[in-house]
């Protein structure tokens, strides 16, 4: 009975914390030149997931526009570009293409402990 009490609790302490990181995606639309939403706020190791709905070709570049700090790129976003970011804090973005319009930065934040 004992054993299947300890066995009961690591089973039940496996499963919260497996739910506690659950990791989600959050998607972040390129509408007529603009990052909407351009501030999101999302968990350490979520996915951020940019969607293009236009024609036109956008670059989802990492840092302070125009100075691209190398933390990741993707040149000429036809339709998707993801990535996961595992270390707090704020990451800037900009298209390199429209520097002066498009702008955008993940928080990422952990106050929620
Ligand atoms: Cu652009």
């Amino acid at each position: 009975m004992k054993k299947f009490l300890v066995l009961t609790s690591i089973l039940l302490s496996l499963l919260l914390s497996s739910k506690e990181g659950w990791s989600e995606t959050v998607e972040v639309k390129i509408i007529k030149s603009t990052f909407i939403p351009a501030v999101i706020k999302v968990k350490k190791g979520d996915t951020v997931r940019w969607v293009n709905t236009e024609e036109l070709r956008h670059t989802v570049t990492s840092g302070k526009a125009p100075i691209s700090d190398g933390k990741f790129n993707a040149a000429y976003v036809k339709k998707e570009f993801e990535v996961t970011l595992d270390k707090e804090g704020f990451y800037d973005y900009y298209c390199e293409l429209h520097p002066a319009i498009m702008r955008g930065v993940v928080i990422i934040d952990l106050a929620e402990k």
